[in-house]
């Protein structure tokens, strides 16, 4: 269930993210976001660097036209497909290498990013994060219960034979 808040809070606080770094950073020419707008930084709070990263580091990704400016149809582009299809391994890569915290869900999502990009497209939403830890919680939930189980079935023996021997004396 934890992870259900936090891949929600990933997601809205990308997007929330990278729409305050494109007003804080669209000042040079208000054209839109240069590769040269990304490294005048100094405004941008430290928990808000890894979407700098993350812009940087898919630039020519969200720069469809390639006219080496990020347009503000461009940028609402990138956001609306986080927003609808997910983020690319590169996009989680890079809020991971800067993140403030050590985010265990972006960890376990990179690690398994195959195994949870159900749909094959190369990017993982948040729906199919919430799904991967579902299941992931059934097969641990699982585990437990055969462990339990099996435990449960040796203590019943254990105390059966002990009977036995208390009944002999
Ligand atoms: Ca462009
Ligand atoms: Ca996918």
């Amino acid at each position: 269930m934890t992870t259900r808040v936090s891949s929600q809070y990933l997601f809205t606080n990308s997007q929330i993210g990278l729409q305050r770094i494109y007003q804080l950073l669209d000042k040079e020419d208000l054209n839109g976001l240069s590769a040269t707008d990304l490294t005048n930084y100094e405004d941008v709070s430290v928990g808000d660097l890894s979407f700098v990263q993350l812009l940087q580091k898919n630039f020519s990704g969200i720069d469809t036209d390639d006219d080496g400016t990020l347009s503000s149809e461009e940028y609402e582009k990138m956001i609306n497909t986080i927003s609808e299809k997910g983020m690319t391994y590169q996009q989680l890569q890079a809020l991971a290498q800067s993140g403030s915290s050590s985010d265990t869900l972006l960890q376990t999502v990179l690690e398994h990013f195959g195994e949870v990009d159900t749909n094959g497209d190369g990017m993982v939403s948040q729906t199919e994060i919430d799904a991967y830890s579902i299941e992931a919680e059934i097969a641990e939930k699982k585990e437990e219960y055969n462990k339990i189980s099996s435990s449960n079935y040796s203590i019943m023996y254990g105390e059966d034979s002990d009977d036995d021997s208390d009944d002999e004396e």
